[in-house]
């Protein structure tokens, strides 16, 4: 008698122990770094990568210079701004207008043409 308890308790205890296991492998996935969550509203947002993804810089609506860090790498862009918003080739809001994008339009690929080539950014 004594023994049977013993062992259905147990068995009680691991299932709590995989359910446990289950939640704490969600967490990182769910916090996956740099995509579209990590842009604040009001800001314009771009990503290296297509699908808001990859190294990432958040902006207000006039950025004169993307920086080193993601100069010639925007891949993917989201205007969470009330503007509507130019990407320019060079920094300054200078060369060749790559993108001209609405309020709160957001694009997972802005195209071959204008892939890796943005510098600064504006409203227009
Ligand atoms: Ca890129």
């Amino acid at each position: 008698m004594k023994p049977k308890r013993i062992t259905m308790a147990g068995v009680l205890a691991g299932a709590c122990l995989t359910g446990a296991l289950a939640m704490t492998v969600a967490t990182p996935a769910s916090a996956a770094p740099a995509d579209w969550r990590d842009c604040p509203a009001n800001s314009v947002c771009v990503w290296d990568h297509s699908n808001y993804e990859g190294a990432f810089l958040a902006g207000g609506v006039n950025v004169s210079n993307v920086g080193g860090t993601m100069n010639d790498r925007t891949t993917s862009l989201w205007n969470r701004s009330g503007s509507r918003i130019c990407f320019y080739q060079h920094s300054n809001y200078g060369g060749e207008v790559l993108a001209i994008v609405a309020p709160g339009e957001s694009r997972p690929n802005i195209g071959a043409h204008a892939n890796d080539r943005v510098s600064s950014w504006g409203t227009c």
